[in-house]
């Protein structure tokens, strides 16, 4: 068993009253990639985001308990919160928030670019944390992954191309996000995850992230190995997000 609190203690990154406001620290991880994986669930990680640098405001008026729930009952594989609050409009207590309302696997979506934030995350309730090979240096993406492992949480790694795979990939990371939006142009398109995924090794859970829209493409990326898909937009932009999750989610199972 992790001791999470050991670990972020001995670290001396973190005021001690973080730790000790934290309810969470000590509660055990959820892992995603087992739910991700597991063949009664769905594989979808539904995303709860305000705004984005590519659409602008997305719903200025989701409530992170209504929808969290919604989502899982709804029957996705986990969550996905965005904390970031100056691209995405989210905070930490969104995480928060969905957190006391769900047991399931709850995706911190951030820029994580130092130990601080992890230790963090696992205090706000996380049970994952996205490292984003394009925004780190592959030794400090890798020295960040496990890291997060001695706490105990999952690390989602994200890449867009071959060269970022190759130079990150290591065995503190747990699932291999591939982005189709390209963060340049904010185009997306699924091929970007088609054509990466032979290049990743089977001892990681690949997920496709991004504009996944219709029921059709994620049929498309199962068949080329995908077992976790990670939807915000498509839900989030209608007035109920939840609703368009149960809709989707029924579809894709049928
Ligand atoms: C969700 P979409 O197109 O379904 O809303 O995408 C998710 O993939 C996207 O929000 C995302 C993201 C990120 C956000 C992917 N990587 C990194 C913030 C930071």
């Amino acid at each position: 068993e992790f001791k999470a609190r050991e670990v972020a203690e001995k670290s001396s990154l973190v005021p001690t009253k973080l730790l000790e406001r934290s309810i969470f620290f000590d509660s055990e991880v959820v892992s995603l990639r087992q739910y991700v994986t597991d063949p009664e669930k769905s594989g979808i990680i539904a995303e709860f985001k305000r705004k984005s640098p590519s659409k602008g405001l997305i719903n200025g008026s989701a409530k992170p308990e209504k929808v969290s729930i919604g989502y899982m009952q709804a029957g996705a594989s986990a969550l996905s919160i965005l904390t970031d609050q100056e691209f995405f409009g989210g905070s930490n207590d969104d995480l928060k928030t969905a957190r006391r309302f769900n047991f399931c696997p709850i995706l911190r979506k951030d820029f994580v670019l130092e130990e601080y934030q992890i230790i963090e995350a696992k205090s706000i309730g996380a049970d994952a944390i996205l490292l984003i090979a394009a925004a780190l240096e592959p030794q400090k993406l890798k020295s960040l992954a496990y890291f997060a492992k001695s706490l105990g949480l999952e690390v989602l790694m994200e890449v867009h191309d071959a060269d970022e795979l190759d130079s990150c990939l290591c065995d503190g990371v747990d699932l291999v996000g591939v982005n189709n939006r390209n963060l340049k142009t904010f185009e997306v398109d699924i091929q970007t995850s088609i054509d990466l995924a032979s290049s990743i090794p089977d001892s990681f859970v690949k997920v496709s992230e991004s504009g996944l829209s219709k029921v059709d493409s994620l049929i498309t990326l199962k068949n080329a190995g995908f077992e976790g898909y990670l939807i915000g937009e498509n839900f989030m932009k209608t007035s109920r997000p939840e609703q368009a999750a149960y809709t989707f989610i029924k579809d894709f199972r049928e």
